[in-house]
């Protein structure tokens, strides 16, 4: 109904989704023409509000591509907000325990699973459709439920976040899990240690039968992703791609 995001990672193939931060539709919808997968639109560490959230999801559909939405630290009623806007899965960061598993998953699924509240109007609408019955019977198995694993408490409850039966899967974010595991030493998103962690998870994730994503710093980081067995990928933000190219162009012209 909202997208095909959830079958496709189910059924193994990969999907490389970009990086949204700048608050602006057009941005997010030209990134989703531009290629990508999917687009994920970051309200934690990205400038998106809920305002922009709800008018770049409805411009990446534009685009005919799905949208997920990363949310900010604990804020877990925007995470129902994000679906009832059209979003086909939600990130939710730093997911350290069983506890804020079942949290997160109480607010993104409708019962018996969850308790998430009605309201999904937007939602029918950008998917074409405007049959309640259809998205209640659906939107639970269509929507995706990433628990952040990110940190030292997060990577020792793994087994039970994954046990958790409204979460679908899990996304590593290799910067703060690299800060935790350092101790605060060191910003190292791809050393050997993260990538050690990064390769356990994986195993952990595919013995449970559930999603495995990541947020990858460059090229090689994600065909190590990949091949470890990751099949959602963030590659690309738009302020580092517009950053990144402008300076490429500006070289080229010797500034
Ligand atoms: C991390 O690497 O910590 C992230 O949250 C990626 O966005
Ligand atoms: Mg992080």
């Amino acid at each position: 109904i909202i997208s095909s995001l959830g079958e496709t990672l189910r059924a193994g193939e990969t999907v490389i989704t970009g990086w949204s931060s700048l608050p602006e539709p057009l941005v997010a919808e030209t990134m989703a023409r531009a290629g990508y997968d999917a687009v994920t639109l970051d309200m934690q560490h990205g400038f998106h509000t809920m305002e922009s959230v709800h008018r770049g999801i409805a411009a990446i559909r534009l685009a005919g591509k799905p949208a997920i939405v990363r949310v900010p630290v604990g804020d877990f009623a925007a995470t129902s907000r994000a679906l009832d806007f059209g979003a086909a899965a939600v990130i939710a960061p730093m997911i350290n325990s069983y506890e804020d598993a079942r949290k997160f998953a109480d607010f993104m699924k409708l019962a018996p699973v969850g308790s998430r509240s009605w309201g999904p109007h937007r939602a029918m609408a950008i998917a074409g459709g405007s049959d309640p019955d259809a998205y209640l019977a659906t939107a639970n198995r269509q929507t995706l439920a990433l628990a952040m694993i990110e940190s030292r408490e997060g990577v020792a409850e793994l087994e039970a976040i994954l046990g958790v039966a409204g979460i679908d899967g899990v996304f590593v974010g290799p910067s703060d899990l690299s800060i935790a595991l350092s101790d605060g030493a060191a910003l190292d998103p791809t050393g050997e240690r993260v990538m050690m962690v990064t390769g356990e998870i994986a195993e952990r994730v595919r013995d449970s039968g559930k999603i495995a994503g990541i947020f990858c710093s460059n090229v090689g980081h994600a065909g190590t992703a990949m091949d470890l067995g990751y099949r959602l990928i963030a590659l690309g933000s738009d302020a580092s791609i517009l950053r990144a190219g402008s300076e490429a162009l500006l070289e080229k012209i010797g500034r």
